[in-house]
């Protein structure tokens, strides 16, 4: 057996967990430790800070005060902080895009020397389904306007694009009776602010709603995530990889890239093949660029870079020793990480305004200048090396095997195989067989309040036994490719007969000489946009609406306003989604309510607040099985 610890599942984790300890470099656990306990208005959502009047709470109990000093009550303190949540989320997400069509627009003018249109059909498909002629026109012409509309998204017009033109045709009807259809994605999140500021909205319903809609802004603008990172770095393929701090190697310079947007990760992919010589001068086997949290999926998805680890366990990356220059763009940057750099002699390098961290290397990124920031990012990464050369490092042996890269392009090109004229039918049938129960979304973070994948594998292991085809994103991909669950070779070990039947199948047509992997890895938190593209494309062809498939989906171990964002956009959506942490809306029985149940006869989608991990696994089979019924499907009998 493997040593675990109680911070993570990972041993390699727990190995690194141990260094620090005896190292006395404190970690994001030891600072857990020391927050407890929490404060429990916070966490129920009852502490408004909204006014300068504040900050108010309010008792959990039922007792005194039951309002704010304003005359807020419960309900609109609750509702107005996960509003502002879901604001943040989609703030982050959309940031991220926004950057992604600036640079499209600099790479179709030609200002940029370092992008390309990578993809060329995804260029015109995308541009097609936006309404934007293509017969006769160039790339550049075509992304000009692609970019321009992008960016139009983000302002208040009649429709957004890309949440109009991206859904069935039932589910835009749904979300536009409901008034849950975005004007814009950068005007959600100022309405957002704006009636959540003092003495605007007090509406408990009405707040919920305006965080339903703003999440579906959210969707919009990760959809143009995935579209636009596309079309510049190329619509992933399977490919082969490795995951876990095993992949970092003593005698290669390591660089890490952690954060978001391959806009900053992909060029330095690119520029570390051709600093091979630079680093091999040095004395060192090469450059190894690895991947922490998103940038880490992006580039893994498109280039096949290992994954070095995600989420809560940044920090354990540098407790090797052996990472010689972390590069970061934003978000889901610990700033602890400045700390352990220093202690463990590794250079953090930020690259963007809004994420600067005192202590760190500031190289100014931007798209004109991007091979020179990457040629210099590398350089302090190779120069860092030459001091370390020759000095122990603790590396754990610990890495899987990992298949990654699926796209929804790349999804329906391995069924094409097995029809080529109708490639979704033969995932239709295995659902309407029961070879696949249904489909799962894993998707978000880790938490520092449960052992680092504890949730994540309970419930994968649960629910692959009972032939639901898992998709991941984000760090919950990270979570499961770390415990062998995206390594072909684990497919008899967790898979039920008839998922095993239907990956072996797939696999098989595809030459792979064996199966697929059990989870399929769909890419970063943006790209849940593909889970989206996949129902869709599962529901169209079914003539049904979202709400009606039998899809769920999980954030087991969520811990960024983002992954609130996303689990309100697949409410939305009309996905009975599953948190595995408590989210601060407990305070309030009509929010908790409003979320949890009544939102059904909206959208058909709802929450499932769970942190146990075996009755969420029930509860999602039974939410699946429960829409399978409706569908007039076998549910299957048995085993629960
Ligand atoms: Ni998603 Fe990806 Fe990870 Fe959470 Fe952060 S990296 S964008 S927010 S922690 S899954
Ligand atoms: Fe208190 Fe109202 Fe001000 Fe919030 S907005 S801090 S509830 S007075």
């Amino acid at each position: 057996m493997v040593k675990t610890c109680n911070a993570s599942l990972d041993p390699a984790v727990c190995e690194m967990v141990e260094k620090a300890k005896q190292m006395g470099i404190e970690t994001i656990w030891d600072r857990y430790q020391a927050m407890l306990p929490q404060c429990g208005f916070g966490e129920t959502g009852l502490c408004c800070r909204h006014c300068l009047q504040g900050p108010c709470r309010i008792d959990p109990f039922g007792g005194e005060p039951k309002v704010g000093i304003c005359g807020a009550t419960a309900d609109v303190i609750v509702a107005r902080g996960i509003d502002r949540a879901i604001a943040s989320g989609a703030a982050g997400h959309s940031g991220h895009a926004r950057h992604l069509a600036h640079t499209l627009k600099k790479t179709a003018k030609g200002l940029v020397k370092d992008y390309t249109i990578k993809d060329r059909n995804k260029l015109r498909s995308v541009a097609e389904r936006q309404g934007i002629p293509t017969k006769n026109r160039s790339d550049a012409e075509i992304a000009l306007n692609l970019a321009k509309a992008a960016l139009a998204d983000f302002n208040e017009k009649e429709e957004v694009l890309w949440a109009s033109n991206t859904l069935t045709e039932k589910r835009t009807k749904v979300l536009s009776e409901q008034n849950l259809m975005p004007k814009g994605i950068d005007y959600e999140i100022a309405d957002i602010m704006h009636r959540t500021h003092y003495g605007a909205d007090a509406d408990a319903k009405n707040l919920v709603w305006a965080g339903l809609r703003c999440a579906m802004a959210d969707m919009a603008g990760s959809y143009i995530g995935t579209d636009i990172s596309d079309i510049l770095f190329g619509t992933p393929q399977p490919v082969e990889t490795e995951a876990n701090l095993g992949v970092l190697k003593a005698d290669a310079v390591n660089l890490a890239v952690h954060g978001h947007n391959p806009v900053l990760s992909d060029v330095i992919v690119s520029i570390a093949q051709e600093m091979e010589e630079e680093a091999k001068a040095a004395g060192a086997t090469g450059v190894n660029v690895v991947g922490i949290c998103c940038t880490g999926n992006e580039v893994m998805m498109r280039h096949g870079i290992p994954a070095c680890t995600y989420s809560v366990s940044q920090e354990m990356a540098l407790i090797t020793g052996a990472v010689d220059a972390v590069v970061v763009d934003y978000q889901c940057i610990v700033p602890a990480l400045a700390t352990v750099a220093e202690c463990m002699g590794t250079k953090l390098i930020t690259t963007t305004d809004v994420t600067r961290i005192p202590g760190a290397i500031h190289v100014n990124f931007t798209e004109e200048t991007a091979g020179e920031n990457a040629r210099e990012i590398i350089r302090i990464a190779i120069e860092n090396f030459s001091r370390r050369k020759g000095k122990p490092v603790d590396i754990p042996k610990h890495k899987s095997k990992v298949v990654a890269g699926f796209s929804v392009e790349a999804i329906i090109n391995s069924l094409a195989k097995l029809n080529a004229k109708d490639p979704m039918k033969p995932l239709i049938d295995h659902i309407a067989s029961g070879n696949i129960r249904g489909v799962c979304l894993f998707v978000g973070c880790n938490n520092v309040k449960i052992p680092q994948d504890q949730n994540f594998t309970i419930i994968a292991r649960r629910l692959l036994r009972d032939n639901i085809l898992l998709l991941a994103t984000g760090c919950g991909a990270g979570a499961l490719m770390r415990h062998g669950f995206m390594d072909p070779a684990n497919v008899d070990k967790f898979c039920g007969e008839g998922l095993k039947e239907v990956l072996t199948a797939i696999g098989e047509a595809n030459g792979l000489g064996g199966p697929l992997p059990p989870v399929l890895h769909v890419g970063s938190c943006v790209d849940c946009s593909r889970g989206v593209a996949l129902a869709v494309e599962i529901a169209n062809r079914l003539g049904v609406d979202l709400d009606q498939l039998p899809l769920v989906a999980s954030a087991a171990e969520a811990m960024a306003e983002k992954a609130v964002t996303i689990g309100h956009y697949a409410v939305a959506l009309g996905l009975p989604t599953h948190v595995g942490i408590n989210i601060p809306v407990t305070g309030s029985p009509e929010v908790t309510q409003l979320l949890t149940d009544k939102v059904r006869d909206y959208t058909g989608g709802y929450f499932i607040v769970d942190s146990d991990p075996d009755s969420s696994a029930e509860k999602l089979i039974a939410a699946i099985d429960e829409r399978r019924a409706v569908l007039g499907l076998k549910v299957p009998g048995g085993a629960r």
